[in-house]
């Protein structure tokens, strides 16, 4: 029986094999069976930004287009779930808009079992 929930991005290995056993009132009519279970990932995490906060000074003519600073990205989901798009916040912000923000994604962080 489960008794804690599976989570796909912390598992080393996202196979377990079980085995289920059956039996009547004769303790010698017994069947087994063996299952290979493999857990997939779902895109339960958000990418974040690493640092989520940063303070930038620029000059009033800095040129448009201007790459202000780079922010990292990770998300600790795999594959697919891992993709993200850059959704910039600068419409609020008419001169921030026509300068870029960059952000790219981290390598793959799996963490170890005792993490
Ligand atoms: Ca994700
Ligand atoms: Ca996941």
């Amino acid at each position: 029986m489960c008794v804690q929930p599976v989570d796909y991005d912390s598992l080393l290995n996202p196979t377990f094999n079980l085995t289920v056993y059956v039996e009547d009132t004769d303790m010698t009519h017994v069947d087994v069976a063996y299952i290979e279970l493999r857990v997939t990932d779902a895109n339960d995490n958000p990418p974040v930004f690493s640092p989520n906060q940063q303070r930038i000074t620029v000059f009033e003519n800095v040129s448009v287009a201007t790459t202000l600073f780079k922010f990292a990205v990770n998300d600790r989901d795999t594959g697919i779930n891992k993709q993200f798009r850059q959704v910039s916040a600068s419409k609020y912000r008419p001169l921030l808009a026509s300068c870029l923000i960059n952000a790219h994604p981290l390598p793959a962080h799996r963490p170890a079992a005792d993490d």
